[in-house]
């Protein structure tokens, strides 16, 4: 393990930050999502509903709590922290000329506290924070215009952080466009009826690449310190069988996933993305201008998340993924826990682009209760993190992977993105919050937090849990 490997935790601002209209903030598509539970999906909203439940409102109230959190982030050692720049907190309607004084000032102070404290930031641009306006008034990523406004917000947080940030991550999770049915948190897609479902994906898929890529190539024009990376979601998957048809299954599951990585990293769109095009009968031409674009502006880095792995299969002609796999067990809200899938995953990942990778996400979802002598006991998050911890190490030590840095997912309780859920928790810090936003907001540490402050104490040497 290198001295310098960065450890950490990430969040992002629609499920930590609340404040979600102080400082002249705008609404952002996260804004206008109810809460539900872990069987139902987010209702979305056009509008602010007097009287409903939006849980991003209030997160965790970051935006009152920050020092208090980055204090307890740097008592567990942290070396980085991973947060998003909520985009209506700087433009906040998203096609302004100018942006929100207040809000740049909000980060300015986040980002002077954490450097104080030898915390370097991660920053995300865009988690899932795509201001409502762009959505409404121009479509969201179907739109080119939206590549612009994009740019306008990176130019400001790339000049105005110049010294401040050093990683940088274009979208979140952008691969997951493809993989849902209403791409919603990556891309602000709601579908208008009648529509071409995959033709409305591969050309929001195409503009926000091509915005990622313009926003490489600025970053490195204003700073050669800038490391600006992708971040996707890594599916870790294993054929079912040997039957070569389960191994062609795999593939096909893969591939959306690829499609956004081969045009990230080599720049340019590979077979495997133009057959996929076809697969989907989306009949798609790339002009001269966005060929070259893509090609200048590959990244640095891949961030990535990894929870789970699946099981790809195909029947009757049919690919089948599940979550069912017999060798692992599952999460409480049915994720497989497979510590080895991301020695996996950084082992395909490396093999495949060679380029440096950077785990932004990690972590069990679980059910934390307070025992009768106040404490909560979460062996089962330090066994998760544990395990997968040292995965990662023998992909370093043994596989020789280039990896930056393990940052896992949520290191204080944040809002679920998936359900809304506030009960479904991943932190080393309690965060005192119920489903309905009822709760006194009280932070308190688990048990978890000396164990990873004794992790990032060792170099990740010591993942024990006694
Ligand atoms: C990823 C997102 C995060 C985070 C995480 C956990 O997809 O990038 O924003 O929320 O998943 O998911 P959930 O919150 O649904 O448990």
């Amino acid at each position: 393990m290198k001295k310098d490997f960065l450890w950490g935790g990430s969040t992002a601002a629609n499920q930590y930050e609340g404040g979600y209209l102080q400082g002249g903030k705008g609404l952002s598509i996260a804004d206008v999502e109810k809460g539900a539970d872990q069987y139902s999906p987010r209702e979305i909203h056009t509008y602010v509903h007097p009287g409903e439940y939006y849980p991003s409102h209030e997160g965790v109230d970051f935006y009152h709590h920050w020092k208090e959190d980055i204090d307890l982030f740097a008592e567990m050692g942290f070396s980085c922290f991973r947060l998003s720049i909520n985009w209506p907190r700087i433009f906040p309607k998203g096609d302004e000329e100018e942006p929100n004084e207040e809000g740049l000032l909000f980060y300015d102070r986040i980002f002077d506290e954490l450097l104080a404290k030898g915390i370097q930031p991660v920053v995300t641009i865009s988690h899932y924070e795509t201001p409502l306006y762009l959505v409404q008034k121009y479509g969201s990523w179907r739109n080119r215009k939206l590549i612009d406004f994009y740019l306008r917000f990176c130019k400001v947080i790339f000049k105005r952080y110049l010294n401040k940030v050093k990683y940088w991550m274009t979208f979140n999770e952008i691969n997951e466009t493809m993989n849902q049915k209403q791409p919603y948190h990556q891309a602000g897609i709601v579908y208008d009826e009648g529509e071409n479902h995959n033709e409305v994906k591969v050309i929001a898929s195409h503009n926000m690449m091509v915005a990622s890529a313009k926003a490489v190539k600025l970053g490195h024009e204003m700073s050669s310190d800038f490391k600006i990376g992708c971040m996707i979601q890594y599916p870790t998957t294993y054929a079912k069988t040997c039957n070569p048809l389960d191994v062609l299954a795999r593939r096909e599951h893969m591939q959306p996933n690829y499609y956004y990585m081969d045009v990230m990293c080599r720049g340019r769109y590979t077979n495997l993305c133009t057959s996929y095009l076809k697969k989907l009968g989306v009949d798609f031409e790339i002009s001269k201008e966005d060929e070259l674009a893509l090609k200048e502006g590959t990244v640095d880095y891949i961030g990535f998340s990894y929870y789970f792995s699946s099981v790809a299969e195909m029947k009757d002609g049919k690919l089948i993924v599940e979550r069912k796999n017999p060798y692992v067990s599952n999460s409480d809200w049915g994720w497989p826990i497979d510590p080895i899938g991301l020695r996996v995953a950084l082992n395909e990942m490396y093999d495949r682009y060679q380029t440096p990778l950077f785990i932004v996400e990690n972590g069990l979802g679980a059910v934390d209760t307070i025992n009768e002598t106040g404490e909560i006991i979460d062996d089962y998050r330090i066994s998760y993190l544990g395990k997968h911890i040292d995965e990662m190490k023998k992909a370093i030590d043994e596989d020789e992977v280039d990896v930056i840095g393990y940052s896992c997912w949520g290191p204080i309780d944040i809002v679920s993105v998936g359900t809304g859920e506030m009960k479904k928790r991943y932190g080393f810090i309690y965060v005192d919050k119920d489903d309905r936003g009822k709760g006194t907001m009280k932070r308190m540490k688990k048990k978890s937090f000396d164990w990873y402050k004794k992790v990032i104490a060792s170099n990740g040497a010591d993942t024990s849990n006694d």
